[in-house]
């Protein structure tokens, strides 16, 4: 089945199980109260709040991340006109950098103890070179779509003299276009891959970032940070910024950001990985939220999320790649940028990149009746290659409605929608206009809102036929000067007082 032909099909067979939502636009709509405080500014959602993770993998195909790829530099531009792409993932610690085509792969480091999950491949047989090429490539593919990127160096398998080493190329190569070099992905994890999970604590990671992290220092002066880039455990982050905060201030290392991840659950066979679940609010992303916030402050740093999505371990199918997860993405992003988050990077690419990132398979396709059916690979992917396209999935349409509040200030509200699962965001752009967002999560109930004195504008809609379609479609804006706003079951809308 051709791309196309596969979007008409999953549209038809969305269409076919309408009636729910038609039900819906029958009833009257719940009313729902929305107050704006106007008075108490949050914070400014920055120009560069949107953004994409990869596994850095991906360089070990120079012809990727690079000016040639027209397709993929598309996505990206129509996403965010400034966004940020992360490289990292569990492949950052297991690949090298080899600056000739001479240059042999280093032996492991003593203090590695290799494990291999069961059910994976070695981590170390799925190793691989980062080259000179790939980086040039990848400065022509960020200069082409207007991205910086955060480049992950490898702390689990490597050492800090050999992390300078590919540094100083990086830096050199990439110049304003990288934001910050990140050392170690999910270090907590590293129990289980590269050390001895009795011993391997924040601090004993701590000593190690920092020794690799004053290499890089001493070779690259300016070079910046982010860390922990932890998978869970937020109080990482606590112990790191003690101790950042306990070094005298010529000894600290610029840490730009404090970054963490964040996927809703997982693995794919978890039970709780439904779309009932996914879009109720979460109450871990508040809690992170004050602790990151709290260690970015005791070291002067902004935070970011900078790797996450639905469902880890490659995400599931009927649920990470349908619309119910654009309206997550679209829920959960707005809530960072109303913690004052300086940004998200949802998680995606290469089915081959993640899959060699989890040992090398994706377990979500156990669970297709046919797995040889064309399908998002990674499932959560927000752009997907299939038939040889790039091709947009829905929670990429998620991130580009919440890219509407780019260079915003997020303004707080107080917001009832009676017993409809709804949220609601509000923020003022630099020219004094109002934006408001709602975002109706409710599979089968409406709701409605009043703007007093608010009522010419322009209005966005995020829909799809119905929560489990396999597509998103984000509307270019219609002028409206209605001052009630019909929201309806299972979709969002931005009205942009103008
Ligand atoms: C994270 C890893 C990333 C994986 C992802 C997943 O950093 O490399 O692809 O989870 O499990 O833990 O999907």
């Amino acid at each position: 089945m051709s791309s196309l032909d596969r979007r008409r099909f999953v549209a038809l067979t969305a269409a076919a199980a309408l009636t729910p939502n038609l039900r819906a636009f029958a009833q009257t709509a719940a009313t729902a109260k929305l107050t704006l405080h106007t008075d108490q500014p949050g914070p400014t959602v920055p120009e560069d709040f949107i953004g994409l993770s990869y596994e850095i993998q991906q360089l070990s195909d120079p012809s990727f991340f690079a000016p040639s790829n027209h397709g993929l530099i598309a996505q990206f531009r129509a996403l965010a006109p400034h966004g940020v792409l992360r490289l990292g993932g569990n492949t950052s610690d297991v690949g090298w950098w080899k600056p000739t085509p001479n240059s042999k792969q280093p032996p492991l480091p003593s203090n590695v103890i290799l494990r291999t999950p069961p059910g994976e491949q070695s981590p170390m047989a799925l190793s691989y070179a980062v080259t000179p090429e790939a980086v040039r490539n990848l400065r022509a593919f960020l200069d082409a779509t207007d991205w910086t990127t955060l480049f992950g160096i490898n702390l689990g398998t490597s050492t800090p003299q050999r992390a300078a080493e590919e540094a100083i190329f990086v830096a050199k190569t990439l110049g304003p276009r990288l934001e910050f070099f990140q050392v170690g992905n999910e270090p907590d994890g590293f129990g289980r891959r590269f050390r001895d999970k009795a011993t391997w604590t924040a601090d004993r990671y701590f000593d190690e970032w920092l020794a690799a992290a004053n290499a890089i220092r001493a070779a690259v002066p300016g070079a910046k940070f982010g860390l922990p880039d932890t998978a869970g455990n937020p109080h990482w982050s606590t112990v790191i910024a003690d101790r950042i905060a306990a070094l005298a201030p010529q000894d600290r290392p610029n840490v730009a950001d404090v970054t963490h991840h964040y996927y809703f659950t997982g693995p794919p066979s978890n039970p709780k990985a439904t779309l009932d679940q996914l879009l109720k609010t979460d109450p871990r992303v508040a809690k992170v939220a004050e602790t990151t916030r709290a260690a970015a402050i005791k070291v002067g740093a902004k935070y970011r999320m900078t790797e996450g999505n639905s469902c880890y371990r490659g995400g599931k199918p009927g649920f990470s790649d349908v619309f119910g997860a654009a309206l997550w993405t679209a829920d959960y992003a707005l809530s960072l940028a109303s913690f004052g988050y300086a940004g998200i990077n949802l998680h995606g690419g290469s089915g081959k990149a993640v899959a060699d990132s989890l040992g090398g398979t994706l377990p979500g396709e156990l669970l297709m009746p046919d797995p040889k059916a064309p399908h998002p690979r990674p499932f959560y992917t927000p752009i997907a290659e299939i038939d040889g396209k790039y091709v947009a999935e829905p929670v990429y349409f998620g991130l580009k409605f919440v890219q509407h509040f780019a260079g915003a200030t997020m303004v707080p509200v107080d917001f009832d929608p009676g017993a409809v699962n709804a949220t609601a965001y509000a923020a003022k752009l630099p020219n004094g206009h109002t934006l408001i967002a709602v975002i109706n999560k409710d599979a089968t109930q409406s709701t409605e809102i009043t703007l007093p004195g608010r009522s010419k504008g322009t209005l966005y809609r995020l829909s799809a036929p119905s929560l489990t379609a396999h597509e998103a479609n984000l509307s270019n804006g219609e002028r409206t000067k209605s001052s009630t706003l019909n929201v309806p079951a299972a979709s969002a809308m931005i009205f942009l007082e103008n």
